[in-house]
């Protein structure tokens, strides 16, 4: 049995200087790589033999396999565990006649066909690839996501295995394994990286970052459910916590709402910073209890610093909550709605049914702008089913707002028309999420919506309120004299 969880891939060309590549290799096995595959692009044959033999030795020694990138003679001179080929490679069948039963042949494989004819030929494992971008190859194709990934494994038989590489690093680790959890119990086997390894400062302590973030991909537990009245007596804690704790959370939003919004995050007990530009994003990383990425309004400048505040923020493990406001109504927004979702790992994405839709990649709803163009007559699928897909929390409003995490889905009945009257009241639904979100990420998205429910039905029927700007005054008033026990009292939870 090969444990094929922690793949190093080496290139020497990327080695930080500090080192040279045995070291490397030699400190990344101590930490703990289950395996190693020697890819030397520049490499003349008896260097790269020589190469070889001390990797060998010191993988030996730690009883976990090398394999050798191409190069089948070099696998067989020093008699390596195996090789890995890329499709220009020696064929498959003829790898294997030379190197025999015995030996382990890895094969790089793009798109399902590659895959399948792979697996079907022997191939032990399959390295499907690229996931992400990465500039230490020169890829002939767009990167596939961790959905693409899923995709290419779901169509193989069921016991075949495979890695996947591009891009990978301790950062995105957990999600990319906890991507690939298939509806038939299938997943990874695990990731390959290259240079979030070799380039690495300190080898030891970033391979410890990334066998954590492996591990806890691999933990697919299924929630237990809970009942509407345990959950609302949850809801009521979360908002006392964060009346108590003021937690700061992090806005890159857009032009239009951004005064609105973090005017309700101050009155729900939140504290708001709204800061895009990247120079400043990774200062405040540390202090920062959730990150609220909104792709309203977008200029590149924001893309920008979504993503490396994002990065950061998957790296603090600090919770993401997406806005892919007006995603299906244009192809940038659409397009930047992808980037940030495949390149991050979003604890929960809120949104119109229109927004939804366009994340589920159904399109079975419109868009006109941002709003939805009618709504969905089963948003309880529609949300279970994009959050089994995204694995992230989904929180859709509507005139019943849904909420599921793929296993557990819930309906919320509360609101006013008038919330559908004032722009912004759905990025504010968004900023509310953000504020409960150092909690549980499903009551989290719950405790949100209701916030923003409740206070809307006691700002409609303020005697002072006779339309959407003295709504809005109001509705700001309201979250801010909001309590548990008119949460307790208000709410209308149902399980779906
Ligand atoms: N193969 P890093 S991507 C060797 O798509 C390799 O098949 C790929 O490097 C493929 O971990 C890649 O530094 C390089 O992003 C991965
Ligand atoms: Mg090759």
């Amino acid at each position: 049995m090969v444990d094929y969880s922690c793949y190093l891939v080496t290139d020497s060309s990327l080695v930080h200087h500090s080192r040279n590549l045995v070291d490397t290799v030699q400190q990344a096995v101590d930490a703990g790589v289950t395996i190693v595959q020697l890819r030397e692009k520049e490499l003349e044959t008896g260097a790269f033999i020589e190469l070889a033999r001390k990797l060998l030795e010191i993988t030996k020694k730690a009883n976990i396999p090398l394999l050798i990138n191409d190069r089948v003679d070099v696998a067989l001179a020093v008699d390596a565990d195996g090789v890995h080929i890329g499709q220009d490679d020696m064929p498959l069948s003829i790898a294997r006649r030379l190197l025999g039963n015995g030996k382990i042949i890895g094969v790089t494989a793009a798109t399902i066909e590659e895959a399948k004819v792979a697996v079907e030929n022997g191939a032990d494992y399959i390295g499907i690839g690229a996931c992400f971008g990465t500039s230490t190859k020169k890829l002939k194709k767009i990167p596939m996501g961790p959905r693409g990934v899923l995709e290419i494994l779901e169509a193989l038989p069921a016991n075949a295995k495979a890695v996947t590489i591009g891009g990978i690093n301790s950062s995105n680790a957990e999600r990319v394994i906890r991507h690939s959890h298939g509806s038939d119990g299938r997943k990874l086997e695990g990731v390959a990286v290259v240079s979030d390894i070799v380039a690495a400062e300190n080898v030891p302590e970033k391979v410890a970052e990334l066998k954590q973030a492996i591990a806890r991909g691999f933990i697919n537990t299924v929630p237990a459910s809970i009942y509407p009245d345990e959950l609302k007596l949850k809801v009521a804690q979360v908002f006392d916590k964060l009346r108590a704790t003021s937690p700061l959370v992090h806005h890159i939003t857009n032009f239009v709402v951004m005064n609105d919004t973090a005017n309700a995050t101050l009155a729900l007990g939140g504290s708001p910073i709204m800061a895009q530009n990247i120079e400043e994003v990774h200062e405040l990383g540390k202090f920062v209890g959730s990150l609220l990425l909104n792709i309203g309004t977008l200029n590149n400048e924001f893309v920008t610093g979504m993503v490396g505040a994002g990065k950061a923020a998957n790296k603090n493990r600090t919770p993401i909550i997406l806005d892919p406001v007006g995603a299906g109504a244009s192809s940038l927004r659409k397009s930047t709605m992808k980037l940030l979702t495949d390149s991050l790992d979003i604890g929960i994405v809120k949104g119109n049914a229109g927004e939804i839709s366009c994340l589920a990649g159904t399109g079975e709803v419109e868009m006109r702008g941002v709003d939805s163009v009618g709504g969905t007559n089963d948003g309880a699928s529609m949300v279970t089913r994009t959050s089994k897909l995204e694995k992230s929390v989904i929180a859709m409003t509507g005139v019943v707002d849904y909420v599921s995490d793929g296993h557990r889905t819930y309906s919320i009945h509360n609101g006013h028309e008038y919330l559908g009257k004032i722009t912004g009241s759905g990025c504010m639904a968004t900023t509310a999420i953000a504020c409960y979100a150092a909690d549980d990420l499903l009551v989290a998205a719950i405790a949100g919506l209701a916030s923003m429910g409740v206070a809307a039905e006691y700002a409609a029927k303020r005697s002072d309120v006779n339309g959407p700007n003295t709504f809005k005054a109001a509705l700001i008033d309201e979250l801010h004299n909001l309590t548990a026990e008119k949460l307790l009292q208000s709410l209308k939870l149902q399980k779906c």
